[in-house]
């Protein structure tokens, strides 16, 4: 049989693989030397967006504080804090999201008011 290098024992035993004869970037006259040069990590946080509820005169306080609870894992106690507060001051912060999931949220609270023919409204203000 011939030789075949995709069975074992290749590269030979005795050279390291990254230092085969194939490595033309470390020459003599070019060795693989440089200046070591920190990077600084390139992420960025995230933009954030609140989603803010507004008040009206016929949404039932009750589905505000279910909205609240469902959509923005609030507990009863601060879901009816939130919707108090909206009630007297008009408008009040529900939470604070990635632009997508902020938009969804949205969507999902206002879907649900339509079909409850509730006039609730809500809106994604940047943070
Ligand atoms: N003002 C409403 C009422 O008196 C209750 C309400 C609270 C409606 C918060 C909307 O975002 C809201 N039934």
């Amino acid at each position: 049989m011939r030789f075949d290098h995709t069975s074992q024992g290749f590269p030979p035993a005795g050279r390291p693989a990254a230092m085969s004869d194939g490595d033309k970037t470390n020459t003599p006259d070019s060795p693989n030397v440089g200046v070591v040069v920190k990077t600084r990590p390139r992420t960025r946080k995230p933009a954030m967006y609140k989603v803010l509820m507004l008040n009206d005169d016929y949404t039932p306080m009750e589905f505000v504080v279910h909205v609240l609870e469902r959509f923005f894992q609030k507990s009863r106690d601060e879901a009816t804090r939130i919707m108090l507060h909206v009630h007297k001051r008009g408008v009040g912060v529900c939470g604070a999201y990635t632009y997508e999931v902020a938009e969804t949220k949205v969507t999902q609270v206002m879907d649900l008011a339509r079909q409850n023919q509730h006039p609730l409204q809500c809106t994604i203000e940047k943070d």
